[in-house]
């Protein structure tokens, strides 16, 4: 019996840690893309920070990300967004490879019940972060165009209010995002 739960709680952090090794993969590929320097250590949830860079400066980084896995129409991503840059800035519009659109969303509590809505934009101050995870901010893909299958990657193209505009790709997989 206490076999059992303890496998039950662990079972997320083996679905973590081989995210994390695919995630790793994808970002030694993105790195040789983007020219992002690697400054992170190979294991642990830092490995799958991501540096949005702009005439070699870093402008954004992404961490913990990760696209929710479904056969369905619809899923959902989450990362951490950091401001790296000197202004404040707002994320206004995403696209994607595998949805028809895509939207940034908020999760509230009305009347007991969690419903969601489309915010037009999320601002991040100079230095600031955002935390789009389950229950909260999250940004949502609609239409899927295809199943999400686990292991597998997601391109994005992000567009922010000062017309900057970043490709990333993030993985498949449920993570526990701390
Ligand atoms: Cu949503």
């Amino acid at each position: 019996m206490m076999r059992q739960v303890l496998e039950t709680f662990m079972q997320p952090f083996a679905a973590f840690a081989k995210l994390s090794l695919s995630a790793l993969t994808a970002i030694l590929a993105l790195t040789l893309i983007t020219g992002c320097s690697s400054e992170q250590p190979e294991t642990g949830p830092d490995s799958t920070a991501i540096h949005l860079k702009l005439n070699g400066e870093d402008k954004f980084l992404i961490e913990n990300g990760w696209v929710r896995p479904t056969t369905g129409k619809m899923s959902a991503a989450y990362f951490t967004l950091t401001n790296l840059g000197q202004d404040d800035n707002a994320l206004v519009s995403l696209s994607s490879d595998k949805a028809k659109a895509v939207e940034i969303h908020i999760s509230e509590m009305q009347d007991g019940k969690s419903t969601m809505r489309q915010i037009q934009q999320l601002p991040i101050s100079a230095g600031e972060s955002a935390l789009l995870a389950p229950g909260g901010l999250h940004i949502m893909l609609i239409g899927l165009t295809t199943p999400l299958a686990e292991g597998e990657m997601v391109d994005f193209t992000a567009v922010f209010e000062n017309g900057e505009t970043y490709r990333f790709q993030l993985p498949i997989g449920v993570a526990s995002t701390p």
